[in-house]
């Protein structure tokens, strides 16, 4: 895949909802992404186990390759606008939520500056973030060194993800 120009920055961000029309929250997101950047790739959706907190219904995930020239910062902020938007509530931590958008990874950048941390500091033991994001790059290099799409497999052993399908 080509480079992005200067100042346009790869970014990767999952996406998750287990509450109210998935795929709608889903769609809506995928839109409201459009807004900030160019959509490079969605992965398929997959339908997931809960993980972190087991009294919820299953979850829908999936990850979205973006171009953006936004910052850090203004992403996050504009990713919570769009969380708002679908009416998350706060409650449960790891509980339910009608949509979650999380920064996985920002060019090939480490930053950690208060409650934002890139890479997100729980991805690579996911399989509902690692399964989608190996569907659009397989080869990069992960935790340890090891192959997104090697960690994807050896992950989704312990943790239900099914396939469901390609919308975007
Ligand atoms: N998100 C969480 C906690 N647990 N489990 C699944 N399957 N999918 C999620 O997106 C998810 C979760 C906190 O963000
Ligand atoms: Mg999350
Ligand atoms: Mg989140």
């Amino acid at each position: 895949m080509p480079q992005a120009p200067d100042g346009v920055h790869d970014v990767y961000i999952g996406a998750g909802s287990n509450v109210g029309k998935r795929l709608f929250h889903l769609d809506a997101a995928v839109c409201g992404l459009r807004d900030i950047g160019e959509i490079v790739q969605c992965s398929p959706v997959y339908e997931t186990d809960p993980v972190g907190y087991a009294n919820q219904d299953k979850f829908l995930n999936m990850v979205v390759h973006l171009r953006t020239t936004a910052k850090p910062r203004e992403l996050l902020e504009y990713l919570a606008r769009l969380e708002q938007q679908a009416r998350r509530e706060r409650t449960i931590r790891f509980g339910p939520r009608t949509l979650d958008l999380d920064i996985l990874l920002y060019d090939n950048d480490y930053y950690c500056v208060s409650d934002l941390q890139i890479p997100h500091p729980r991805m690579w033991e996911r399989a509902f973030v690692i399964v989608p994001l190996a569907d659009l790059t397989p080869d990069r290099l992960g935790l340890g060194g090891i192959r997104v799409g090697q960690l994807a497999k050896s992950l989704q052993v312990g943790e239900e993800v099914r396939y469901v399908g390609r919308f975007w």
